[in-house]
């Protein structure tokens, strides 16, 4: 169908946006040459455990393609960035946090992001107070 089409023409503008991108340790995270205590994947992202968990809950929602950071990201990259969040939900509800959480993007220095592969955190299984640190 024309939106299968449409589906494939934007995958492969996004592969070729962001060819030039550095690997980082998510890259082997994704390749499995490195272990994650990873929870969900499917063919657009995979979901797993963060190593320093700052909840009782702390997952990443990653992007197999290695976008950079959410500063770079554009309305080609659209249907992948809310695929990310459905499945940040989906996961969220497996693993049972009922009461609410957080999601939060970081980025850049401002930010703290440390990993400059575009990652979704998801917190949750305690009270998370507002602002931020
Ligand atoms: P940020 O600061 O938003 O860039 O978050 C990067 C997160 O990635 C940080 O919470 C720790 C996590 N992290 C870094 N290296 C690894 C790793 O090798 N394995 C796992 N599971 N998580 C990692």
């Amino acid at each position: 169908s024309s939106d299968e089409v449409n589906k494939a023409h934007l995958a492969e503008e996004a592969i070729k946006k962001y060819r030039n991108t550095s690997p980082t340790i998510f890259s082997k995270i994704i390749d499995k040459s490195l272990p994650a205590d990873i929870i969900y994947e499917d063919d657009k992202c995979l979901v797993f455990r963060d190593i320093s968990p700052q909840a009782p809950v702390h997952f990443l929602v990653i992007p197999r393609i290695p976008i950079p950071r959410i500063s770079e990201v554009t309305e080609s990259d659209g249907q992948l960035l809310g695929h990310l969040l459905v499945v940040a939900k989906n996961t969220a509800k497996k693993e049972g946090l009922v009461e609410g959480y957080r999601i939060v993007i970081n980025d850049g220095k401002n930010g703290a992001q440390s990993v400059y592969h575009l990652h979704i955190h998801v917190l949750g299984g305690r009270q998370m107070n507002w602002p931020p640190g």
